[in-house]
């Protein structure tokens, strides 16, 4: 499979983000032709299953490393998604953009890469950046380049041939980098542009992610011709929690319906940043004056590395187009391996992307709803279970047959029957985000009202199996309940070295007033599961490495072990199809 080179030499560029800078600093390891044929023997005689962790429907390319989704945008009739890639190997390095096309967001062709080193401006590496589509429907891509003196600057590049939809060449004018940094900016944390939004004086804007010290900034920059950027006099916002990579920051609108880029007169904003000293992204709901040039979050929002986040689990460097053709805002995130570097170099490949998601805001203006774009569903197969209002006591369990659960698509309603079995939620947790509340709480430890949900990628002794759940607590102060969905993947797998952290968000609903009830769908991926909570309130994605419970060895059960009994008001798992993933990511010779 994967590793295969003339000379049988895979050169493994070990990054290491170092916390101050997120500078890369990489030192080459040479496999060589008897250690690749020595760790593959290893790996079959140690049981490793890795093409059966390989996604389905997830986009990943057939072998190496991939991070963040790059330049994603809508261009006559076809999606394009770019993304950080590594040819070399299936660890962080040898940065180009690799591209793939799409006319559905589920099915797509892998073509070369189409932006890599080629300048002084980009010599060591192209790394991420956004599309911007003029108002006459061309595009433009703005990136940072890596150049020869190791600085990261802001460089443009246009397609060769505006009549191939599926914008396959890409050049890069003499006059880059567009943007380098001015005196008194930190040279090696300053990059990932925006997408450019015009403002009302017909000026173009685009944001720049850096850091001051530990003050994390998006700073402005405007030009009237797209050539020539001048810095703004203040950043558009900033905020104690270090570098801020990828930051995105654009108009929304209730129910989905997108109307425009940033500036479009849209009342509601959101900035969007990925935290590199957390590895976390977290996002505000603010307003934007035009005039200031500034964005400022609403009263309310937490405006912090304890924000909101799209994704309380592994969902980073995420970025968001405008998909002008059904007119919604769509959000692309990158989920990196749980595993070891070891296990990665042995599988040959790192790294999926989330499926698409259609964001809108939430009718109350204070979050952000997220669902996976309806053209996922057409993946799902004929074959798929229906269970309706099975009442699943405190403790008891049950298997859910019928379809293949190692890939599908699991949309489930539970109500739970006596709220008043609700614990109280402990006031020690009130200054604790929700991920210590449910390590604390696993998927394994009994409450009053939950913990309750799905057991998923199960193998049938139960040994390995990820917990995606919900566990309701009372609240003193306001009697109102306090709702936690947790994904614990602490016995997901058999495996050592793996990362299994248990990750958790709140979620803001009022089960009261919904009658107890709670509804939860969960896409399973071999090695994804990607949960959203309350019809895409919370979600939260995780990397899992089962050993037994893979293929046709794998099983779903719905779990309660809470004293209240919960009613699964219905449950369909849908079996899913592959994605239909061809063409090649290999640069022509
Ligand atoms: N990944 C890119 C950077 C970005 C980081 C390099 C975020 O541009 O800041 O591969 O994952």
């Amino acid at each position: 499979m994967a590793i295969r080179t003339a000379t049988w030499v895979v050169f493994l560029l070990l990054a290491l983000l170092s916390s101050s800078g997120g500078v890369a600093e990489a030192s080459h390891q040479v496999l060589s032709e008897a250690d690749f044929f020595q760790v593959s023997a290893e790996a079959a005689e140690r049981g490793h299953n890795d093409d059966a962790l390989r996604t389905g429907y997830h986009f990943q390319p057939p072998k190496h490393w991939i991070n963040d989704p790059n330049g994603v945008m809508y261009y006559k009739g076809v999606y394009h998604l770019f993304y950080q890639y590594n040819p070399k190997g299936a660890v962080w390095g040898n940065i180009v953009w690799a591209h793939a096309v799409s006319t559905n967001l589920v099915d797509w062709t892998m073509l070369p890469p189409a932006i890599y080193p080629t300048a002084p401006f980009d010599v060591n590496g192209c790394w991420s950046g956004s599309a911007t589509v003029f108002p006459d429907g061309t595009p433009a891509i703005m990136y940072t380049g890596i150049d020869g003196q190791n600085r990261q600057v802001q460089n443009i590049a246009y397609p060769k041939d505006l009549s191939d939809p599926y914008l396959r060449e890409w050049t890069k004018p003499d006059y880059n980098p567009v943007i380098a940094p001015g005196p008194g900016v930190n040279a090696t944390a300053f990059r990932d542009p925006t997408t450019a939004w015009k403002g009302p004086d017909g000026l173009w804007r685009l944001v720049v992610g850096t850091k001051d010290n530990h003050l994390g900034l998006a700073v402005l920059y405007r030009s009237r011709d797209f050539k020539r950027w001048e810095p703004a006099p203040r950043a558009l916002h900033s905020g104690d929690s270090g570098m801020w990579e990828c930051p995105d920051f654009y108009p929304v609108a209730a129910h989905g319906v997108a109307t425009g880029s940033a500036g479009a007169g849209e009342s509601k904003y959101v900035l969007k940043v990925s935290l590199d000293l957390t590895r976390f992204e977290y996002y505000t709901v603010g307003e934007y004056d035009h005039a200031t040039d500034t964005y400022a979050p609403d009263a309310g929002q937490r405006d912090g590395d304890d924000g909101l986040r799209y994704d309380y689990g592994n969902f980073y460097a995420s970025k968001t187009f405008l998909d002008t053709a059904k007119h919604r805002r769509i959000l692309w995130g990158w989920a990196n391996e749980s595993d070891s570097t070891a296990d990665d170099v042995r599988k040959g490949w790192a790294g999926v992307q989330a499926v698409p998601r259609k964001v809108w805001l939430a009718p109350d203006g204070k979050q952000l709803m997220q669902w996976p774009v309806a053209e996922i569903e057409s993946l799902r197969g004929s074959n798929y279970v229906n269970i309706t209002n099975r009442l699943v006591k405190g403790g008891d369990h049950f298997e859910v047959t019928g379809s293949s659960p190692a890939q599908a698509d699991v949309e489930a309603s539970f109500q739970v029957m006596d709220l008043d079995k609700a614990e109280p939620f402990d006031p020690a947790w009130k200054a604790a985000d929700a991920q210590t509340v449910c390590a604390a709480r696993g998927a394994d430890a009994k409450g009053g009202v939950g913990p309750f949900g799905l057991w998923v990628l199960a193998s049938d002794d139960l040994k390995e199996k990820t917990a995606v759940f919900f566990r309701v607590f009372k609240n003193g102060e306001d009697g109102k309940h306090v709702v936690l969905m947790c994904n614990d993947p602490s016995t997901s797998s058999q495996a050592d070295g793996l990362y299994k952290p248990t990750f958790a968000g709140f979620v803001d609903v009022d089960i009261a007033q919904s009658g107890g009830k709670i509804p939860l769908r969960t896409l399973i991926d071999h090695s994804v599961v990607e949960s959203f909570g309350a019809h895409g309130k919370t979600c939260i994605l995780s990397r899992v490495y089962p050993t037994k419970a893979v293929g046709d060895k794998a099983h779903l059960y719905v779990f309660n072990n809470g004293e209240s009994d919960v009613k699964v008001n219905h449950l369909h798992a849908y079996e899913m199809r592959s994605a239909n993933i061809t063409g090649s990511v290999e640069q022509s010779t």
